[in-house]
């Protein structure tokens, strides 16, 4: 399979069937055609389609409608947790395990504090390199391009992408623990969350925003002592949350949470499974990646489909819904009355309500 060019030559019987009106024809072009390469194994034509999808264009909304019937069979595994807790080190470890298997896997890297590569993915790039020439293994880092809020929907493309592309897993690593991160890492079908041993008051602080959304806890670095207590002590920690009276509060209309904000809400784990892992030696990797799988297998038997793909869908339609209505009301045309009816509401001459439902009155309007 011949390397897509990046100005592959325009296919008007591709444009015919998938390009939307808004899209210049050649992007859609483009974009069809590293979808091709993708699916094909071309490598670098999958890696232009994910720098595509990092930059959100035209190109990327091409490729992904192309690849999206494709996608679905992937295991989407989130890994993240308090920076130097050992995730790169366990990614490197489970990429490994994977590979033994004889799955194929991809890592994104997902870095939402810097918008160019940091320090930290470049060295794990090194730690990687061992893979390198396994067409098995592919690995990517993102980073967020200034589209605050965004990162967990672009994540999620990139893992559609890379499902497409027939790689059985997909890890999404996040560095650090903030609120982005933490919605990447949720998106996923199983979050895995890693801890260090003795972290004391902070495990208690990484409680409320990540062992939420946890469906798998990892005590790394199980050669340090402490590192079977600091288990022991979430072990107790996650039976108190997942006792009955506290299990979903907050978490029960989670298709509502997901319509309201840009996050992506999930229904609450009952209660995750805690492992200690020695991601240095490999110590408790099959068990995790054991772990992993029969969180899976937990999610395919689930009654009513996946509720997890399901919130993640949500999500993502309705961020474009957002995006598309957003995008129509500022065009050329429209623009001047929609800044108008903003500017009524500044002028406190018009609620916010009534200023919504004027905006979506002229988009009716036009049928
Ligand atoms: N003793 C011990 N050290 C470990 C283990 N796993 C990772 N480390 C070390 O901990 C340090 C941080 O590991 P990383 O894998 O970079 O951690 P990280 O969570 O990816 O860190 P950030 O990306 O900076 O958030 C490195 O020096 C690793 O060698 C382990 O199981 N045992
Ligand atoms: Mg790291």
């Amino acid at each position: 399979m011949a390397t897509v060019g990046d100005a592959g030559a325009p296919d008007p019987g591709a444009q015919a069937t998938a390009a939307p009106d808004a899209v210049a024809p050649d992007a859609v072009a483009r974009g069809l055609a590293l979808a091709e390469g993708a699916l094909a194994g071309d490598r670098r034509a999958l890696a232009r389609l994910l720098t595509a999808v990092e930059n959100r264009t035209a190109v990327a909304e091409a490729g992904l409608r192309r690849l999206h019937p494709q996608a679905g069979q992937a295991h989407l595994v989130g890994i993240t947790g308090a920076p130097g807790a050992g995730k790169s080190t366990l990614v490197a470890a489970l990429i490994g395990e994977i590979r033994g298997s004889g799955r194929t896997v991809a890592v994104i890297a997902v870095d939402p504090s810097s918008p160019i590569t940091g320090g930290a993915l470049l060295g794990d790039r090194v730690r990687m390199q061992s893979y390198a020439l396994d067409d098995g293994v592919f690995i990517r880092s993102m980073a967020s391009r200034g589209h605050a809020g965004g990162l967990a929907a672009s994540s999620v493309a990139a893992a559609t992408v890379l499902d497409a592309a027939g790689f059985d897993l997909i890890l999404l690593e996040t560095v650090g623990t903030g609120q982005s991160e933490v919605e990447v890492a949720a998106a996923a079908d199983t979050t895995v969350v890693l801890e260090a041993p003795e972290m004391g008051d902070e495990v208690q602080a990484i409680k409320a925003g990540l062992l939420e959304v946890a469906d798998i806890v990892v005590v790394n670095k199980g050669d340090r002592p402490g590192a079977q207590r600091t288990a022991a002590e979430l072990r107790a920690m996650l039976t108190v949350v997942a006792s009955p009276p506290l299990a979903g509060v907050g978490h029960a209309d989670a298709a509502g949470a997901v319509a309201g904000g840009s996050g992506i809400a999930r229904p609450q784990p009952k209660r995750p499974e805690v492992l200690v892992t020695t991601a240095t030696t490999g110590d408790g990797i099959a068990e995790l990646l054991a772990a992993i799988g029969r969180h899976r297998e937990g999610l395919d038997a689930a009654e009513g489909g996946i509720p997890v793909r399901r919130a993640r869908a949500a999500a993502l339609v309705w961020a474009l819904v957002g995006d598309r209505v957003r995008g129509r009301l500022l065009a050329p045309d429209l623009a001047a009355g929609t800044t108008a009816t903003l500017d009524a509401v500044v002028r406190h001459d018009l609620d916010p309500y009534a200023a919504a439902d004027a905006l979506l009155e002229v988009l009716r309007a036009e049928g």
